[in-house]
């Protein structure tokens, strides 16, 4: 017998269903065990945000052989954020980071800040590529701009290597500013400023086959991402938003092992970033979020149409989970 990746059930084929649960409910294949007659699976969903059911069959076809039990779960929350990429006043997408490898969206970063913010987004992050890559603000012109315009809160990263910057920046109506070259070189200048403005400064994490890359990821480190995301445990940041270089503008879906390292070693909430292609992406993502895995960032799908943002959002909302163990089992 070949499996099929989803089921649906609905409740009358399960006698518990906890408090609140209504109609069907989707579940994915979690794996299979043994051979013939002692063939047995595992499946799994996702059903009220808070719930997990695990259901262990000796025989799939066979209902009356179900044993729902319930476990309780953190709740799988994920905050989806749109990226604006800023490279002198465009909106572009780069390739792995690569500066000679660009994309142009639009010539106009208000117009499409506001567009994701009509679509439903509730954060919006921003990159002065230029910032990175120079150390010097280029686009500051469209983030001031960006900030008036819209109303939900925005976030930046790139060129961020001094106190006196960060301060500038969030006098611009930022939210939250994102120190990544810093948060290597100059550790102690994350913790001085994370005491000075709780809730508001960020950690970026970009990581090159497991290790720190910085300066627009042109220069690459030998220390451990993880062991930089622990060494700010205590010093008070909002999140930490971890990018995987080699999946970053590619598609080809975010790297969980490397995401899972991350949250294992965090203890403050991590943000995904790097390798969205699709919806199915995104679910995957929502297996990690009881290890603090917050939210994820998505640029070049959002661009070119692959995930359809008010569409996403509701998909995450549902709480559905798309293990990821799956999909490669159902060849
Ligand atoms: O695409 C790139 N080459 C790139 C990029 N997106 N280089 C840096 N950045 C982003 C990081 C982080 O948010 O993901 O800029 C920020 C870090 O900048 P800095 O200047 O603090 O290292």
């Amino acid at each position: 017998m070949r499996l099929a990746k989803a089921y649906t059930a609905q409740p009358a084929t399960i006698t518990s269903w906890p408090a609140g649960s209504r109609g069907y409910r989707h579940f994915s294949l979690l794996g299979e065990r043994g051979q013939g007659v002692e063939r047995s699976v595992e499946l799994q969903a996702v059903l009220e945000r808070g719930f997990r059911l695990v259901v262990p069959l000796r025989e799939l076809r066979n209902r009356q052989l179900w044993q729902p039990g319930w476990q309780q779960l953190p709740p799988a929350a994920m905050q989806i954020i749109p990226a604006i990429d800023l490279l002198d006043g465009h909106c572009v997408r780069l390739h792995q980071g690569d500066y000679d490898q660009v994309t142009r969206f639009s010539d106009d970063p208000v117009a499409q800040a506001l567009s994701w913010q009509q679509q439903g987004a509730r954060r919006l992050h921003l990159v002065d590529l230029d910032g990175a890559r120079s150390g010097q603000p280029v686009n500051d012109a469209a983030v001031k701009a960006i900030t008036t315009a819209l109303s939900i809160p925005v976030q930046l990263g790139g060129g961020v290597r001094s106190a006196e910057r960060a301060e500038e920046l969030l006098s611009f109506g930022l939210d939250r500013v994102i120190l990544g070259t810093v948060a290597l070189e100059q550790p102690e200048l994350v913790d001085e400023l994370a005491s000075r403005y709780p809730g508001r400064i960020v950690v970026g994490i970009d990581a090159k086959n497991g290790k720190v890359a910085t300066r627009g990821w042109i220069e690459e480190s030998s220390t451990e991402a993880t062991a930089l995301a622990q060494r700010f445990c205590a010093s008070g940041i909002a999140a930490i938003i971890s990018t995987d270089i080699a999946t970053d503008g590619t598609l080809a879906g975010p790297n969980l092992e490397a995401l899972r390292a991350m949250a294992e070693a965090s203890a403050v909430p991590v943000i995904a970033s790097g390798g969205i292609g699709n919806l199915e992406h995104l679910l995957s993502l929502l297996s990690l979020a009881p290890l603090g895995v917050e939210g994820v960032i998505v640029g070049r799908a959002l661009y070119d149409g692959r995930v359809d943002l008010a569409e996403a959002l509701q998909a995450i909302d549902e709480g559905r989970l798309q293990d990821p163990t799956s999909a490669s089992m159902m060849a």
